[in-house]
């Protein structure tokens, strides 16, 4: 099954929002098969906004993803990394749709509480990035074939 590499920013641990985030992925059906808090910094910042290095909003970017720890996820489900940015919304949060996790509980262009990944490809570079393969538990849940139809 596909996965996708989450990452709750501070604007979502310093506004308490963790719970609710975590919620909607556990409502939604997919599964979270890795979890830990980080404090992120420059060194791995450069690596995952490497796309962004040299626009001018780099250094606020860095400030803000370092302003304190984040929640690192890996979740796993069907066709989940395009599944998941659907559920996260547009980049300026004031243009997410609302239902979105960004549209619903953020207001910024830039403090938009969640990242994940943009595609397959960069999903397992990121994964590989924020955990260690020991990290990650690739179980099955018993709910399973009430998630899924059998060959889905
Ligand atoms: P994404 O998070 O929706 O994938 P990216 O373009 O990959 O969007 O940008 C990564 C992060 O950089 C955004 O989530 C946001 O925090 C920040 N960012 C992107 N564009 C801007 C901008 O124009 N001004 C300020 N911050 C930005
Ligand atoms: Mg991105």
């Amino acid at each position: 099954m596909e996965k996708t590499l989450v990452l709750l920013k501070p604007s979502c641990v310093e506004r308490n929002l963790i719970g609710e985030v975590i919620g909607r992925i556990e409502r939604r059906g997919l599964i979270i098969c890795g979890m830990k808090m980080m404090q992120l910094d420059e060194k791995i910042l450069r690596e995952h906004y490497s796309h962004l290095v040299d626009k001018p909003f780099f250094p606020e970017l860095c400030a803000s993803m370092m302003a304190s720890p984040v929640v690192a996820l890996c979740l796993k489900g069907v066709d989940v990394v395009s599944v998941f940015r659907q559920m996260v919304g547009a980049t300026n949060a004031r243009k997410a749709a609302p239902g979105t996790i960004r549209g619903d509980l953020s207001m910024s262009g830039s403090l938009n509480i969640i990242h994940a990944s943009d595609s397959v490809e960069n999903a397992v570079i990121e994964i590989s990035r924020f955990f260690n393969p020991n990290e990650i538990f690739d179980y099955t849940p018993a709910n399973l074939k009430f998630i899924y139809e059998a060959g889905e």
